[in-house]
């Protein structure tokens, strides 16, 4: 019966080499639920960080913990966990929309779709709503609900991609969140 201990060792084998081959994931791949997340945001921007047009708009910073880079584009976004019809992410440019292992990237929430990629048609209100990931099949990744915030204070996971949140009264937009 050995040959038959030798077929199965190379058919488990084969078995783990054919997972084990791609390495930039997309949303629509289960095993990443839960490793990119919602990790900062600024819902009231007086005079933070300003976007590429020098708009002091809401953003969020999601974070990638995972060990691959995750493009986000098809995913969708709102500020709503309701939403029936949430912003999607266009996939015309997975540049802009991929997210390296250990990365950080901002969306700008301005309903200014027009102004890039990264712009999704929401806004995120001062006195208190939610943030909204959902994958590609409109479950949703990650969300978090937040009460009334001050202007430029931005809320974050205290370390990144933890459990706990806080408020910085200095943001860090595209960094770790200290
Ligand atoms: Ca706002
Ligand atoms: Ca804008
Ligand atoms: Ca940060």
């Amino acid at each position: 019966m050995k040959w038959l201990t030798y077929l199965l060792v190379a058919l488990v084998s084969m078995a783990f080499i054919a997972c084990d081959t791609d390495d930039t994931t997309g949303p629509e791949d289960d095993v990443l639920t839960g490793t990119l997340v919602i990790n900062e945001f600024l819902a009231s921007n007086d005079a933070g960080l300003a976007d590429e047009n020098g708009d002091f708009d809401d953003w969020v910073e999601l974070y990638n913990g995972s060990a691959d880079a995750i493009d986000i584009g098809g995913m969708f976004f709102s500020d709503d966990v309701e939403d029936a019809e949430p912003h999607m992410i266009p996939t015309t440019d997975a540049t802009a929309t991929t997210i390296a292992s250990g990365a950080y990237l901002i969306l700008w929430f301005d309903k200014e779709a027009d102004q890039g990629v990264l712009h999704v048609h929401a806004k995120l209100s001062g006195d208190g709503e939610a943030v909204v990931m959902f994958n590609a099949d409109m479950t949703i990744l990650d969300s978090y609900t937040y009460d009334a915030q001050d202007a430029d204070i931005s809320m974050g996971r205290t370390t990144d991609g933890g459990d706990t949140w806080g408020l910085f009264t200095t943001p860090t937009p595209g960094a770790t969140n200290e």
